[in-house]
């Protein structure tokens, strides 16, 4: 697929509108690192076309990773990865019978050929910074701005409990 600008935004797809609240330590981090991003509901089993067409035009429309959040049989990350080469970086929902267990097994199990990047069980926050280092390695501003991040977070760990 011929790309026509830099793939530099960030697409963060919701199996529901109840994953949501999952998403947003994501979307925290992405506005900190000053990184374009989208949030949609997209989900594989209820909007089967939606999803489809999601994933077929994500690179034209400028996208440069995308954050897959779903819960229970989470076949979103899986199913989108099927469609684009983009990478896309699975986030395990906790869900109330199994804790999240099923969302994680159903992202980390991929089966050879078709590789999803599956993070903790609510692991949002991990996916943002994730994302941030694959576009930093094209877009200098990002990865400026996570340098920046990482230096802070280093310094700011105290070397005596209190
Ligand atoms: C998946 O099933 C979603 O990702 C969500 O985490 C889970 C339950 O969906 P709802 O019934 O809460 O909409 O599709």
């Amino acid at each position: 697929m011929k790309r026509n600008k830099l793939n530099n935004k960030v697409a963060i797809i919701l199996g529901s509108n109840n994953d949501l609240k999952h998403a947003k330590p994501c979307i925290e981090i992405l506005k900190l690192l000053k990184i374009k991003h989208e949030v949609s509901i997209v989900s594989a089993h209820r909007t089967p076309k939606r999803m489809y067409k999601f994933a077929e035009t994500a690179e034209q429309k400028g996208f440069g990773v995308i954050c897959a959040f779903a819960g229970m049989s989470a076949h979103l990350a899986g199913m989108v990865s099927s469609i684009t080469t983009l990478p896309v970086l699975g986030v395990p929902v906790e869900s109330k019978k199994l804790k999240g267990l099923d969302s994680l097994l159903s992202m980390v199990m991929m089966p050879k050929g078709v590789p999803i990047g599956c993070l903790a069980i609510d692991g949002g926050f991990n996916a943002g910074l994730l994302a941030a280092s694959i576009i930093g390695n094209y877009d200098e501003k990002v990865k400026s701005n996570l340098n920046k991040w990482r230096r802070h977070q280093t310094q700011s760990v105290k070397k005596k409990p209190r």
